[in-house]
């Protein structure tokens, strides 16, 4: 077990991230902005984001075996931005949006959707790197993405809080039943998809209105910050 320096300043290491998260979120309300102003469809939903607890940093990386300075380095979700979406389609699209960003570099993707995870776990993870700006100079940091439907998100909040009640031992059952509370989802997923190409579809021939985009609030606000 790793014993962690009492004296390390946690408020010093977790304040750039702060910095990070917060500000990528106001770059992400902004893009959303653009999109309602410009009357296109927009593929961003609902942004938030966390930086971990100090707390919750010491079991990951007392798990892993992180001493705590490679924390930085080897923990990749101290800073984290969810984004959630309407459709799988528009989770790969926010990902190339996220990717071919010239403010981030791109660590890895790890695709939980293509490969579920045992859990039953489905998201779309970029691991990234972003230069934040502080009084000491520049700062590398790593941030996590993870871009998700509505019913990806629904799962693993519920998931999520689950493995905290029985702390991380979920029973047998109900494991299996999330399994398949997963599996169900993903079908729901797909089935949307469909919706979306038929309304396409119509669209092509006419029928319905396009560019609708009812999601959108006018106002750009960072309260979703520690909100997961
Ligand atoms: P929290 O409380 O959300 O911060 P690895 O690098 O593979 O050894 P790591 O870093 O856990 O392990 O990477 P991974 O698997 O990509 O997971 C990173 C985060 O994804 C997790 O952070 C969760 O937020 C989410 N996640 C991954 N697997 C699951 C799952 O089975 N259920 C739920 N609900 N979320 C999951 P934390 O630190 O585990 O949790």
């Amino acid at each position: 077990m790793i014993n962690y320096n009492e004296n390390f300043n946690w408020s010093e290491f977790l304040q750039p991230y702060e910095l990070a998260v917060e500000g990528f979120i106001l770059k992400i309300e902004g893009i959303k902005k653009q999109y309602h102003m410009k009357k296109m469809y927009c593929p961003i939903e609902i942004v938030s984001g966390r930086v971990k607890s100090p707390k919750s940093i010491i079991d990951k990386a007392t798990r892993m075996n992180v001493p705590y300075n490679y924390l930085d380095e080897r923990l990749y979700d101290i800073g984290g931005i969810r984004i959630t979406c309407k459709y799988i389609e528009d989770v790969y699209l926010v990902a190339e949006m996220i990717k071919n960003r010239h403010d981030i570099t791109l660590l890895e993707v790890r695709d939980y959707i293509k490969n579920v995870k045992p859990s039953g776990y489905r998201s779309l993870h970029l691991i990234t790197e972003y230069n934040v700006e502080t009084v000491d100079g520049s700062q590398t940091l790593r941030l996590e993405f993870q871009i998700r439907t509505h019913s990806m998100h629904f799962w693993a909040s519920i998931e999520h809080s689950l493995k905290y009640k029985y702390q991380k031992q979920i029973p047998a059952e109900i494991k299996e039943r999330l399994v398949r509370a997963s599996e169900t989802g993903a079908r729901l997923d797909n089935e949307m998809s469909s919706i979306k190409a038929i309304m396409a579809e119509l669209e092509a021939l006419g029928v319905g209105e396009s560019n609708i985009d009812d999601s959108l609030e006018d106002e750009v606000t960072i309260n979703n910050f520690k909100r997961w």
